[in-house]
Order: structure tokens, then C-alpha cells, then sequence
């Protein structure tokens, strides 16, 4: 069992010994199914506690009560729905120590990193209250005498939202807040390697939806297997899917929802490289290379998984980062003197060990690291080191993403090369140069540069925030969540035509006399 600070959160969180896997926002369902999964903490092995898994017969009630809530919800208005939001967005607040702190233990990131989700959570309530008075239409001119044209947003229904275990709760709150405010009602799948940060969140927000006497049906929780996915990417009823994880799961919900014509919003894997040039602040190039690496163990889907540095400066580089990797310390997150805790499971670990013999393999060299820890502090079996691989571009290994903390390091002598090598894999979502050259920081921006969803200038591929549009190209499945005009994607756009002379005048010029 966990300690007793740990427990202490997790009851005032309201997470027991078992767990109901299903809520409509302000009732707890018991299901009628008797599959329990024990979710144990990657921080020191420990079993935290269980939940039972949910069954269609679940699923069907959570549908039902969706459909209804939509009827309701869409009625609100948009800034009422939005005040709605500012209360839950509160509720966060007052619960961000004790929910960072339970993302941390169930999913292994820092404390601190664990504090950052919430408040990311928290960003994303205040940017969609805001949002909620300003979900804007265009008028357009008619070509036709007294016509008026204009477009109007109107929310799409029922949006299911299927997220990853590395940000056990905020992704889900970039959608639901948005798709919220918007008018929709939500239906959640999280990850079954992390649900019970996600059933804390229920708890979270049950408070506010029962003060202010809201019906069920407007935040949906269910936590099932595959299976229950599965579901809701062939589910008429559901226009949209929102789903966060690997690209092989991306490919899958994609042909099912497409197969129904569909919406979906995928985000999936990443393989972010920084660029390094001759013009770089060395320093912060080192600090934004080492923390893109291994926070979160390498577990985000912005890591740095590729750092691309150029010929002059590669072996002054090389040497700075081995010595700062030989420096990181390796432990329990919660301790915050630490800084990288442990992947998600022992599986992890073994793609973790299969992805380095793979480089060797091919030819790559470990620099640093390459070791899973054992012993006191590393009961758990999932922490390993932080690692460091001489490689090339083109090998097999390089081109996939590795959800460890291994960073592959290659060299560059033109910056077309050097952009063209970031270039060169099947994933488009994060993207950074380092550089002090106001050309080259223009040209990694350009039509001549990134191809990534998202191509910073001096800061790393992660930690994105909250206020841009989240998401990216080619295998990472052309998404966009979270800031910007991502809203759109929640809502259906309504051209509207409206007559108000005596005559009837056709477009085009036609004339049709009777
Ligand atoms: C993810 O890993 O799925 O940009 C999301 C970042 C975070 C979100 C990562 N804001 O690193």
C-alpha cells in the first residue's frame, strides 16, 4: 500500500480501495461486470488501488445520458456554459497540489511536472471561458439585392475523447473544456495505465455540476479496455473523435470513424528533433536539449528525440551533454531533488532495452547511459537511465518513436541538411532550432523549413502551451487541439442565407420565369 501522505490524497481525492469506472458527471455507476484491474504506482511498485472495468451495458447508459444532456447543453448559452467552466477551472485550483501529486505517483512524471499538467488544465479553463463569448462567425456579402449572408458555429453533439497515460488528465481538459464551452457534452476513455487520475478529476468536477444542479450526461467518464474505444470510434451517435496516443492506435480509430464519415482529431507520435548551429547559445541549446529529453522519461509525445548539431561546435556539444546526462539524478518524482523518475510499466522498459541493442545494431554508439536501474529506490523495476546514441538519420531505429528517454545524436555541416534530416521521418508534430542567425531562425519557419505541426526558434520541442494550436502533420494524424481557432474543429459550421427583399433573385445570374 502506498504511504500515508499518499493516502491521505488519495482519500481526499476520492479515490477508493475499488473504484467505479463510469460517471455522467454527477452519479458514480457501479458496473454490472466483475473485471478488476489493480493499478500500481511505476514510482515504487506499489498497488494503489483498483477499479472495475466497464461493460457495453455501461456504455449504452452513458450514451443514453449524453444524448439527453446534448438537448439541454446546447440550449445553455455559450458564456453561461462558459461560467461553468470558471467554476471548474476554481475547482482545479484548490485541488492542484493533491491532483499533481496523484498524476505523479500513478504515472511516474516529476512533482513538478505533475503541478505543471494541472495548471495546464487549469490555462485551458480560463482560455475557454473566455472562448465561450467569443465563438465568432463571418458575415459575408451576397451577390444577390437584399440578401444577407453569414456563418454560424453550432455544436456537433457528442465528442469522445481517448487520451494517453503520459498526460493522464490534461489532454483530456484541452478537448472537454473546449468542446464544452462550445455546447457539446463529452464521453472520456482515458488510458488504462493511468484512470485513476481521471477518476480523481470526476470527483473534481462532481462538485461543481452538482452545485449548480446541472443534469447528467454533460462530462462522461468510462474506463474499459480497447474494447470500449473500439465502441466509440464505430458509434454513429458520437460525430467526433478526439484521440491521443500511438499512431498504430491513430491509424485504427481513423479507418473506423472515416468508415462512418466521421470526424476525428488525431494526435500521435512524435519524432522531434532540435537543431543545433554554429550561431547557438551553447547553454541554453544544452538546458532546452536536456530537458526535452528526459522529462517525463522521455514519455511526452514532444520529447527530443533527435538532436541534429552541426560539424564545428558537434564534439564541444557531445562532451557538455554527457557531462550534464552523468549529473541527472535518477528517483522517486515525488522527491523533487530528482529529476527523471520512471517509465510507465516494466513493457516500457523492455522497448526501452530492444530500442538501444536496435542502434547498436545498426551501427549507432551509446554515449551515455543504456542501463535499467536496480536496488534500493528503483524497486519498481521501471527507472533506467537516460541515454545518449551516436547515430544516423536513416536508421530504422531513428525513424521510430520510442516512447523511452533515449536521445539520438546526429551531425550536420549545411543547414538545408540539417533541415532536410528533421524532415526526413514519418512523423510531423514538434520541431526547434537553435540559433542566433536571424536567416537560419527564418528559414527553419518558412515554406524551406519544418514540415512539424510545431517549429519553435530557441526553445525545445515541449511544453507547448495551451494558447497555440496543439497537434501535427503526416503520421502524427493533422490534428489540432487546445488555442487558436482549434474551437472549429468542435462545432459545425452553418452557412445561412437570408432573403429579406419581395423578390426571389437566383444566383449565378439565372432566370427562372413561371
Ligand atoms: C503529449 O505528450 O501528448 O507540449 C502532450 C508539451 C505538453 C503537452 C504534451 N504541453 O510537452
Amino acid at each position: 500500500m502506498a504511504d500515508k501522505s499518499t493516502e491521505e490524497i488519495l482519500h481526499k481525492l476520492g479515490i477508493k480501495k475499488v473504484n467505479e469506472s463510469i460517471c455522467t458527471g454527477v452519479q458514480w455507476v457501479t458496473p454490472v461486470g466483475s473485471e478488476t484491474r489493480k493499478i500500481n504506482s511505476p514510482v515504487d511498485g506499489k498497488h494503489i488501488a483498483s477499479i472495475t472495468y466497464a461493460t457495453t451495458t455501461e456504455y449504452e447508459r452513458v450514451m443514453m445520458v449524453a444524448e439527453s444532456a446534448f438537448k439541454y447543453w446546447k440550449a445553455v448559452p455559450a458564456p453561461k456554459r462558459g461560467e461553468i467552466v470558471r467554476q471548474i477551472g476554481n475547482a482545479l485550483r484548490e485541488n492542484k497540489h493533491d491532483l499533481g501529486y496523484l498524476v505523479s505517483y500513478e504515472m511516474g512524471k516529476s512533482l513538478q511536472e505533475g503541478w505543471g499538467e494541472v495548471q495546464e488544465m487549469i490555462d485551458i479553463c480560463d482560455f475557454a471561458v473566455g472562448l465561450s463569448r467569443q465563438l465568432y462567425g463571418l458575415t459575408i456579402s451576397s451577390e444577390r439585392p437584399e440578401h444577407h449572408m453569414m456563418e454560424q458555429w453550432h455544436p456537433l453533439g457528442i465528442v469522445g475523447i481517448i487520451s494517453a497515460f503520459n498526460f493522464p488528465v490534461a489532454v483530456w481538459s484541452w478537448n472537454a473544456m473546449i468542446a464544452a464551452v462550445c455546447g457539446n457534452v463529452c464521453i472520456w476513455k482515458p488510458s488504462e495505465k493511468a484512470p485513476l487520475s481521471a477518476i480523481a478529476v470526476h470527483h473534481i468536477i462532481k462538485t461543481v455540476l452538482v452545485d449548480n444542479e446541472l443534469p447528467e450526461g454533460i462530462f462522461n467518464l468510462i474506463i474499459g479496455d480497447h474494447r470500449i474505444g473500439e465502441k466509440m470510434s464505430k458509434d454513429k451517435r458520437i460525430p467526433l473523435i478526439s484521440a491521443t496516443g500511438s499512431t498504430r492506435m491513430g491509424k485504427r480509430v481513423s479507418q473506423l470513424v472515416g468508415s462512418r464519415l466521421g470526424k476525428s482529431i488525431l494526435e500521435l507520435g512524435g519524432n522531434n528533433a532540435i537543431i543545433v548551429t554554429e550561431d547557438a547559445n551553447l547553454e541554453n541549446a544544452l538546458k532546452a536539449s536536456v530537458f526535452g529529453s528526459v522529462g517525463t522519461a522521455g514519455q511526452r509525445c514532444t520529447s527530443t528525440r533527435r538532436l541534429i548539431v552541426q560539424d564545428t561546435i558537434f564534439e564541444k556539444f557531445k562532451s557538455k551533454l554527457v557531462k550534464i546526462y552523468a549529473q541527472l539524478k535518477i528517483g522517486n518524482p515525488l522527491d523533487q531533488d530528482n529529476h527523471v523518475g520512471p517509465l510507465i510499466d516494466k513493457d516500457a522498459v523492455k522497448i526501452y532495452l530492444k530500442a538501444i541493442e536496435s542502434a547498436e545494431d545498426e551501427g549507432g554508439q551509446v554515449l551515455f547511459g543504456a542501463k535499467v536501474l536496480k536496488g534500493k529506490g528503483y524497486e519498481s523495476g521501471c527507472y533506467v537511465v537516460p541515454t545518449l546514441i551516436l547515430a544516423r538519420n536513416h536508421y530504422n531505429i531513428v525513424q521510430e518513436e520510442t516512447f523511452a528517454p533515449i536521445t539520438y545524436l546526429i551531425k550536420f555541416s549545411r543547414l538545408e541538411e540539417a533541415i532536410a534530416m528533421q524532415n526526413d521521418v514519418k512523423q510531423g508534430l514538434s520541431s526547434a532550432i537553435f540559433t542566433d542567425n536571424m536567416k537560419e531562425a527564418h528559414q527553419f519557419t518558412s515554406v524551406f523549413g519544418s514540415d512539424c505541426g510545431i517549429a519553435n526558434v530557441n526553445i525545445g520541442t515541449s511544453g507547448a502551451e495551451i494558447g497555440g494550436a496543439f497537434g501535427g502533420e503526416k503520421e502524427t494524424g493533422g490534428g489540432r487541439e487546445s488555442g487558436s481557432d482549434s474551437w472549429k474543429a468542435y462545432m459545425r459550421r452553418q452557412t445561412n442565407t437570408i432573403n429579406f427583399g419581395d423578390g426571389m433573385p437566383l444566383a449565378q445570374g439565372i432566370k427562372f420565369d413561371i
